[in-house]
């Protein structure tokens, strides 16, 4: 076959090849221009023929392999064109959007449990002219301990045995505390010391369904000229009833804690069987939600407040326990989880 045929067929083949390749395939142009126009390709293989020809057959020929490269070239420009423009229509295919389509769900998360009833707890003392004061989860042993009566050798510290930091620096076992601060801060000039301070408590306490080594609590403290224990009954009244239902009951049982004198522990009439006794209260009538008492006149001391002059009440009570109780909980574990399914039922 002379160069001119193969050229000629060169041409046909290759434009054949270039029609056959699919928006898909697109990669095969570029495979297909090389093995054709590339610098080894069929139509340098073919130039190299130019050399044995006659002298005067040599420019036509020259010329014809110049047709025929600027031919291909254009052909493989303008398939490369038709190649991209079907490759968009075919994404633009597959990517098209129905706006009739109903929109997703974004589902929408909802307080905790624990932090609806603090809030609720706060708003109650807000309304009472208390302050909300913050403590700290970090403490001294000092201010955790030895402020609230309960020097280093104290009996009553092996309840509330907790994680030490070092020797001096512990996380509080309970938010009693931030009554020593406050009572530090407070001047008793422009009137009496009325505050909550809720938070995140500490106890080397083995977990179970009613115990956490972390849970809530919500200190209260009032100190002023003439507080009585009735001002602390008629306080813990308001709140069992704000909190559980109006016609609740409560009961104040002697018990001791060392940084109050009295001390008490306060039960709740059931809300469930109205005091009749079932399971919730075991029974008895009576569900005990809180701990509060007199201030220990050693605590006021501590902070240079003059106990012949000023007296108070405290109280503590425990956020785990109220929803518990409210709610029906019996695992204090699905606080903590972060399990939607059990989180989503308190919206
Ligand atoms: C106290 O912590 C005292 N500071 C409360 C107090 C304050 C008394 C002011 C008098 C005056 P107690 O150890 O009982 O007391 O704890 C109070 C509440 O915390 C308990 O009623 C209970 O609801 C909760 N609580 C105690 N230990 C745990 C625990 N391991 N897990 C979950 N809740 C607990």
């Amino acid at each position: 076959m002379d160069l001119q045929t193969q050229l000629e067929e060169l041409r046909m083949s290759t434009q054949d090849q270039l029609q056959a390749i699919k928006a898909e395939n697109a990669k095969e142009l570029q495979e297909l221009r090389v093995k054709v126009l590339g610098k080894k390709g069929s139509l340098t293989e073919l130039l190299k023929g130019l050399k044995d020809l006659p002298k005067e057959l040599r420019p036509v020929v020259g010329k014809q392999v110049n047709e025929v490269r600027d031919v291909l070239t254009k052909a493989f420009e303008e398939q490369s064109k038709i190649l991209a423009e079907a490759q968009i229509q075919a994404q633009l295919e597959s990517e098209s959007l129905d706006v009739t389509l109903p929109g997703r769900q974004i589902s929408i998360g909802n307080r905790h449990v624990l932090n609806q009833i603090t809030e609720e707890i706060e708003d109650i003392f807000l309304g009472m002219g208390y302050q909300v004061v913050d403590g700290y989860e970090v403490e001294q042993d000092y201010y955790n301990f030895e402020r609230m009566n309960l020097p280093k050798d104290h009996p009553a510290r092996d309840m509330q045995d907790t994680f030490y930091i070092s020797e001096d620096i512990l996380l509080r076992t309970h938010t009693s505390p931030v009554q020593a601060r406050t009572l530090d801060k407070h001047d008793f000039s422009k009137g009496p010391l009325k505050m909550i301070s809720p938070g995140r408590v500490f106890r080397r306490d083995t977990d179970d369904a009613t115990h956490s080594h972390q849970f809530h609590q919500i200190e209260g403290l009032v100190v002023g000229k003439n507080i009585s224990m009735g001002d602390l009954k008629g306080t813990l009244e308001l709140i069992s009833k704000k909190m559980f239902g109006e016609d609740r009951k409560i009961r104040l049982r002697p018990s001791y804690f060392p940084f109050t004198e009295p001390s008490v522990e306060v039960d709740v009439s059931c809300f469930k069987c109205g005091g009749k006794g079932c399971n919730v209260c075991k029974k008895t009538g009576w569900i005990e939600i809180l701990g509060a008492g007199m201030v220990h006149p050693s605590v006021l001391e501590m902070s240079g407040v003059d106990s012949e002059e000023y007296s108070g009440f405290a109280f503590g009570l425990g956020q785990e326990r109220i929803a518990m109780l409210r709610y029906g909980i019996n695992d204090i574990r699905g606080f903590y989880q972060g399990d939607s399914r059990f989180t989503e039922q308190f919206k």
